[in-house]
């Protein structure tokens, strides 16, 4: 069900973690996208709730604290500060930036978490979770790494994949190691609060896959339907941890709820404290059925506001659900994963040092560019290259030959309108024209397309006064003149207001050289549909200046060499921190040992699991059968190098479904040196299929 003429419209754009700055990635994959969003539709006239919030809880900032010997209160609210600024520095235009610090949020999230204790919603329930024992502490989320369950990913947090996105329990790892120690962790009782899931299915598979299977992006769609298709399992909300908040239930005591059931509910914390700042009602935002309620996120989000939240906003009954969750892929960096730990990353503040007041350049970019539907790279020569050829070739110097012109024939006064001919006409329907064009990419949150259609407007300009150059008229015809001036300068100030979601800096700089702002000119998008003539004959524009200015290759090359300092820096430290030895194990006996049936078997079929990096399915002969096993080797072999190879199974491993296909084994690996998975090679051995390994 869609929304086609909402009351109101909730933004939401996920709340970044204050355990570090933000960079280009985070721009490019949620905030310009949003601001966009929320800018455009405020220009339709819209009531809109724009809102964020520092996410200030979770493993990864007391892991930082630890890291520089601080307390958890020192980074966040170091890090709060610099993330606040840096959105403001952008334009990122919140109606609201709070915080999940911030006491509204304490009492809204226990709140939100009682009524549905009340309910009887959560399963309590104690069980084994995976503990520390040289730390003395549970280990949740990323105080705990293995080997992803679901796709072979080996650094898999203890409560989600960050490569294929999936929600996991720690037990589900494969080999999971403390981050905090690098045990191997021991296993311990310990009571939490479950979300069942799996009661959800039903709802979830209504709601999304039949509600939304044409209005979600595909990769949104695809990524739920995978998690429901596979079967959803009960999540624990609540933590062993010192750093949250307390879940406020008898029984509870030194246990927060999970930064993944507060974070979400810091949105309607958000709101509230909004609302009360303003002196109205937030309640309509949240639970009106007329509300559209979007999530801008990363891919790596999509379980938490897809799946786990709107289960979490049923359950407690009173909120609307997402209509939309237009989450994008990643952005990489000159080829290479955008890296916090690797400082390989272009941040935002030490953007605007280098590139001062250049902030439409990079929004433009990393629209122009933007990970919509596929990981995409953010590479310096084309920042540059869409500066220098679109910004500066095509919009800038648009402007700057109209205001000029104007300036030049008519003291900055616009010109009377003489009679229109069939050139003029046609340059003035295809200027009516854009703002749906444009409306219809942004309400189907296609930015890139539409920062492409906003440029065609400047490229309509351009080819309007090449056409009928000016320049030359006026030696033959006044009168001619002044009709190609007075259009030139309707093209100028549609683009004044069309650009304003995209390039808000630029469209107020605009709008001040047009002196549309403070004559009060109407200029609102609805207008250049409807006239578009919106600067009247008479109007006096102010000076010219130049919108954009060219970037040159040594400030390009600067960038590159800054890049190239920090791989040798990396690759150093690589160098000096030798690959961890891991720990023996904890003792086992013969026993535990005699269990484990492990064979010599041979691989009869191999082929790439679709959708995954790493994971390949296998059809092997282990002497007793021939079996399917899933290995996520995918990106150490070919599956031709690896047929007819011999191999090392074990055969007794329970069987587990990865990704749909059940797996009825494991081909024991190694690594070597450079990192490559590398088969136990039983090749030289010359045993026989089924022969056992003792
Ligand atoms: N703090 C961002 C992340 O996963 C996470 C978003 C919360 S939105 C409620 O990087
Ligand atoms: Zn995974």
């Amino acid at each position: 069900m869609s929304l086609d003429n909402p009351s109101r419209i909730t933004i939401t754009a996920a709340l970044p973690y204050t355990n570090g700055p933000i960079h280009i990635g985070h721009l490019a994959g949620v905030y310009v996208p949003a601001d966009i969003y929320a800018r455009y539709q405020r220009l339709q006239g819209k009531d809109v709730a724009f809102i964020c919030g520092s996410d200030e809880h979770g493993v990864a900032i007391p892991m930082k604290a630890k890291k520089e010997g601080v307390s958890p209160k020192e980074i966040i609210d170091r890090y709060h500060g610099i993330i606040k600024q840096s959105f403001e520095d952008f334009g990122i235009s919140f109606d609201n930036y709070s915080r999940t610090s911030a006491e509204i949020h304490h009492r809204t999230a226990s709140e939100f978490f009682k009524k549905l204790h009340r309910q009887g919603d959560f399963i309590e329930e104690v069980t084994e979770q995976l503990y520390d024992e040289e730390a003395e502490q549970f280990l949740a989320d990323r105080f705990v790494v293995g080997t992803c369950p679901v796709c072979g990913h080996p650094e898999a947090y203890g409560d989600q994949c960050e490569n294929c996105g999936s929600s996991l329990n720690a037990t589900d790892l494969i080999h999971p190691k403390s981050t905090l120690t690098g045990a191997t962790p021991t296993l311990r009782s310990t009571k939490h609060w479950f979300l069942p899931l799996d009661q959800y299915q039903d709802f979830l598979k209504e709601w999304i896959l039949e509600g939304h299977k044409n209005d979600w992006k595909p990769n949104v769609y695809g990524q739920c339907k995978s998690w429901i298709d596979d079967g959803l399992k009960p999540r624990a909300v609540t933590r062993d941890l010192d750093w949250g908040i307390p879940v406020p239930v008898e029984g509870a005591e030194g246990k927060v709820l999970y930064v993944w059931f507060d974070a979400p509910i810091g949105y309607i914390s958000s709101t509230k404290e909004w609302a009360e700042r303003k002196g109205m009602h937030w309640e309509p935002y949240w639970k009106d059925q007329n509300t559209k309620l979007l999530h801008f996120i990363g891919k790596d989000n999509i379980v938490f506001h897809c799946i786990i939240f709107p289960s979490m906003l049923k359950a407690h009954g009173d909120y609307v659900l997402p209509e939309n969750v237009p989450a994008n892929e990643f952005l990489n960096l000159e080829g290479n994963k955008l890296s916090t730990s690797k400082n390989w990353a272009v941040w935002l503040h030490e953007y605007l040092q280098e590139f001062p007041d250049m902030q439409d350049v990079l929004r433009y970019t990393l629209t122009a560019n933007a990970p919509e539907t596929k990981d995409n790279d953010f590479t310096w020569r084309d920042f540059q290259a869409r500066n220098n050829n679109e910004l500066v070739a095509i919009f800038g110097n648009f402007i700057n030959r109209v205001t000029v012109l104007t300036h030049k024939y008519y003291n900055g006064e616009v010109p009377p309108l003489g009679n229109l001919t069939k050139v003029d006409e046609q340059a003035l329907g295809e200027l009516r024209g854009f703002p749906k064009k444009l409306s219809d990419s942004l309400e189907r949150y296609r930015f890139r397309e539409a920062s492409q259609e906003l440029l065609n407007v400047a490229r309509l300009g351009n080819k309007y006064l090449a056409d009928e150059e000016p320049w030359k008229v006026i030696k033959t015809d006044e009168d001619r003149t002044k009709t190609i001036m007075y259009i030139a300068l309707q093209i100028a100030s549609a683009l004044a207001v069309l650009s304003e979601p995209f390039l808000p800096f630029t469209s107020k700089k605009l709008k001040n050289i047009l002196a549309v702002t403070s004559s009060g000119v109407e200029t609102s998008w609805a207008e250049v549909a409807k006239k578009p003539m919106l600067l009247p004959s008479g109007h006096q524009i102010n000076k010219s200046e130049l919108l954009f200015r060219k970037i040159e290759d040594e400030e390009i090359e600067a960038q590159l060499a800054k890049l190239e300092a920090t791989k040798k820096l990396n690759a150093a430290e690589m160098e000096t921190t030798a690959p961890t030895m891991e720990p023996q194990k904890e003792t086992i006996t013969y026993e535990d040992f005699a269990k484990m049936d492990m064979r010599i078997g041979t691989i009869l079929e191999a082929e790439k699991m679709p959708k995954t990096d790493k994971l390949m399915v296998l059809k092997v002969d282990t002497g007793l059968d021939v079996r399917t096993i899933v290995s996520g080797i995918a990106q150490s072999f070919t599956p031709e190098e690896i047929v007819g190879k011999q191999v090392t199974v074990l055969v007794n491993l329970a069987p587990r479904k990865l990704r749909g296909v059940e797996s009825q084994g494991m081909i024991l690996m190694t690594e070597n040196t450079e990192g490559k998975l590398v088969f136990m090679n039983p090749d030289e051995a010359g045993a026989s299929n089924g022969a056992e390994i003792n």
